[in-house]
């Protein structure tokens, strides 16, 4: 059935109005999105604790004519019909963005329909199997711990993001539901030409957000859901993990090895086995007897730990933090008030209820425990909650959340990981007051970005699955979560040589970059597979941390807008066809494209250049775009693509962030017309740059037949970097009549194909004449 809106009224911040058993309110609560409430009449709603703008109005105005009601707000403009109730939805210039967009109710469920076009894209939807446009294929929305293969048919995993970007010849539309229990988004699957999302709730609690821009969308997503805060820049490293790596000893080899070998390192994981019995806040008397020893000495090699934290808490009354939890009733509460039990690896548990902000307090405090330990953040596992006894894998859906129970589990299930995460943030946030945390989650709800980074969770070691982790990341992207990855060389089953090459590849420019492999399965370390594999495997991890300059500031961005680190070609090329479905191509940034190779065998693929001008990073080719191109990709190379006119921050490699030389900045310069490039830099670790403890470097240029100009400034100074020498290396040039720096003639050189400059860190101009 579908609704229809009966009398209204509007003050400057909210346009109110009855549908007979319920009423509607649209609200702006960020330049670009309107929230569209539609509640039982009298019990307007709680945003959900995704939202981070809970009270946020800014003005709008409506007026109306015969049949239609028209609202404009900053960023955009709604049109609701009222008879059959629907809306339209239109840029601050009046562009229809989509249109048709019906609130339905049939028999007693709640439905949001839109019209899908044919041309129409459908992106976001967080963590979902299968390729980038995910039209076609219908999605529940239900934090799942399935171990089965991840491919393209499985469904749901364990991040829930209820959130979905229409995007229609260039114009994109995006639509959030604020809604943690089980929706389900049918995209087009049983009817080809419509959106549909239903609820168990009795009403909808929509965000409407304005492009139309694709990066505009996800920018004003990330208004209301929050942004992905710095993490630490030790965070961004390579990372090794395993379950498990089962004793101290192990791990200390685990680090020498990779010493030894010369291939960089940040992070060593330590699985569940380092616990006594499964229990958290614990470490094996025999196999981790001195955790504080082990960190420190992995520390003086460069190499922080961070340890695995399962919710469930082993039920046994000598346990301390089991038995404060009973003490203070922190436990999820079955349907008759008592502490609900579980059966996860300690055998039976309890879970903590962490919708009470007292018992996440709790939880964040037991986080000295590991803090006394010396790790250096937290890996928070099967949060979904994952259970192994239950027929539905997770708590019955009647078990109560809350400090006053009322919350029962289909609405908090979807919330549990997310708030696990929160929990563990806020508690390292708050004994280490000026050190960024660094949580990693499996599960979560729209907003985890502001308390974690998610890996993709138990994929496989097979091809098909490196081959979806880039379509998963640039989706998850989309939808806020800039900080992600899938577990490199795949998780379970055996990996193979070649696999683990090519996956390290792509690692490299993967936001989360970490080796992880299942209990029972073959070492996967970038040695396990001899020379050639280890080979490649140091030159991309190396590869890894020269980038970290431009990847840095690319986190930057996501801090600051949301901007997606790894994200679909269609982001950066909205205006060319081509692209709008790609899934086996990624940028990184503005201004790095990959073309990965993902199946065995393959030396060579085609790989489509979005128009402009590009440079081939390995040959120094000018090519130009708007074309596909046969490349070639021998197992050694992941075919690089860097867009003519960047400018990119670069650096020497180092075995870790510690060792980075931070004297020395290379800009890279890829000529065209015009250039530009930015280089964010801070301490990598404080909280400082919160505060304006950061720099930011902008360099712009331009060509014009045979010369050149480029001029460097400080945007942002508020950081003593260490950082003094500059190395300007203009990439294409033979040779040059003269460079002049702010007037002044300056030496230069040219190396092979480049003219570099050196020069100390500091704004400045220069002009580079006779370019051959
Ligand atoms: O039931 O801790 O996704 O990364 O190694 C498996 C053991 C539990 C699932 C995680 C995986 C981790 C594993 N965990």
């Amino acid at each position: 059935m579908s609704l229809e809106l009966g009398p209204w009224s509007a003050t400057p911040e909210c346009l109110s109005a009855s549908l007979g058993s319920h009423d509607l309110q649209v609200t702006c609560p960020a330049s670009g999105v309107l929230r569209v409430s539609l509640h039982p009449a009298g019990q307007p709603w709680e945003p959900s604790p995704a939202v981070v703008t809970p009270d946020a109005r800014l003005p709008l105005s409506v007026i109306e004519d015969r049949e239609r009601l028209h609202l404009e707000a900053p960023g955009l403009t709604l049109t609701i019909t009222r008879h059959p109730l629907r809306f339209a939805l239109g840029d601050s210039d009046g562009n229809p963005l989509t249109e048709n967009l019906m609130p339905v109710l049939e028999a007693g469920v709640w439905r949001l329909e839109a019209p899908l076009a044919p041309e129409t894209r459908c992106y976001g939807l967080g963590e979902k199997t299968g390729v980038l446009d995910k039209r076609g294929r219908r999605y529940t929305m239900w934090n799942t711990d399935d171990p089965s293969p991840h491919i393209e048919t499985l469904d749901p995993l364990y991040v829930s993001t209820p959130w979905a970007i229409l995007f229609t010849k260039g114009f994109a539309a995006g639509i959030y539901l604020d809604d943690p229990a089980k929706t389900v988004w049918d995209v087009g699957r049983t009817a080809p030409d419509r959106l549909a999302v239903t609820t168990p709730r009795p009403g909808l609690d929509l965000y409407l957000v304005a492009g139309p821009g694709l990066d505009q969308v996800v920018e004003r997503y990330t208004a209301i859901t929050g942004r992905m805060p710095m993490p630490p820049l030790w965070a961004i490293g390579y990372q090794q993990s395993r379950w498990s790596y089962d004793s101290a000893d192990r791990m200390r080899e685990v680090v020498r090895e990779y010493r030894e070998r010369g291939i960089p390192l940040d992070v060593l994981y330590a699985d569940i086995d380092y616990m006594d019995g499964y229990r958290v806040f614990t470490w094996n008397p025999e196999t981790f007897a001195d955790p504080a020893a082990l960190t420190a000495d992995l520390r003086a090699d460069g190499v922080r730990v961070v340890p695995i934290v399962d919710p469930g808490v082993k039920k046994d009354s000598d346990y301390l933090a089991f038995a404060e939890g009973v003490e203070g009733q922190h436990f999820v509460k079955d349907r008759d008030g008592l502490p609900l039990v579980g059966e996860v690896w300690p055998g039976e548990v309890c879970f903590p209820d962490f919708a009470n902000p007292e018992v996440r307090r709790w939880w964040g405090d037991w986080q000295s425990t590991y803090l006394e330990a010396g790790v250096a953040g937290i890996w928070c596992d099967m949060n979904e909650p994952s259970l192994f006894d239950s027929p539905t894998k997770t708590m019955p859906l009647d078990a109560r959340h809350g400090a006053d129970g009322s919350l029962t589990h289909d609405r908090a299930h979807n919330l549990y990981g997310s708030w696990m995460a929160q929990a563990t943030h806020e508690g390292l946030a708050r004994l280490r007051p000026n050190e960024r945390p660094f949580v990693l989650s499996r599960a979560g709800f729209a907003g985890i970005q502001r308390h974690a980074a998610v890996w993709t969770g138990d994929n496989f070691s097979i091809w098909a699955h490196l081959e979806q982790s880039l379509p998963m990341a640039m989706n998850m992207g989309l939808s806020g979560l800039a900080f992600v990855g899938a577990d490199v060389g795949g998780f379970s089953g055996d990996c193979v040589g070649e696999l683990l090459a090519r996956w390290t590849q792509v690692g490299a420019f993967t936001p989360f970059f970490r080796n992880h492999a299942a209990k029972g399965t073959c070492d996967q370390e970038p040695w396990v597979f001899g020379p050639e594999v280890e080979e490649i495997c140091r030159r991309y991890i190396r590869m890894r941390y020269a980038w970290l300059p431009y990847l840095y500031t690319a986190f930057w961005r996501a801090s600051q807008r949301g901007e997606p680190i790894l994200r679909p070609l269609v982001y950066d090329f909205p205006d060319d066809p081509e692209v709008l479905a790609c899934s086996d191509q990624a940028m990184v940034g503005p201004d790095l494209m990959l073309a990965p190779v993902v199946r065995p065998g393959v030396r060579k693929r085609l790989v489509y250049l979005p128009r402009g001008e590009w440079i081939d990073f390995w040959t120094g080719d000018r090519l130009t775009g708007g074309t596909h191109l046969p490349v070639d990709a021998p197992l050694e190379r992941l075919p690089l693509f860097i867009r003519a006119g960047a400018i990119l921050p670069r650096g020497p490699w180092a075995s870790c962030v510690d060792r980075l030389d931070r004297e020395r900045l290379t800009l890279h310069v890829y000529p065209a017309e015009t250039m530009s490039g930015t280089w964010y830099d801070d301490d990598g670790g404080s909280m400082a740059y919160a505060q304006g403890g950061y720099n930011l470097w902008t360099i712009a240029g331009t060509r014009d037949g045979q010369e050149s100009r480029l001029s460097l400034k400080a945007e942002h100074t508020g950081y003593d970097s260490p950082t003094r020498e500059l190395r300007i290396v203009i990439h294409g040039v033979t040779g040059a009549s003269e460079v002049a720096s702010d007037g002044a003639t300056v030496d230069w050189r040219i190396e092979g194909t480049d003219l570099v400059i050196e020069a100390p860190m500091a704004p400045a101009t220069w002009t580079v004449s006779g370019l051959a």
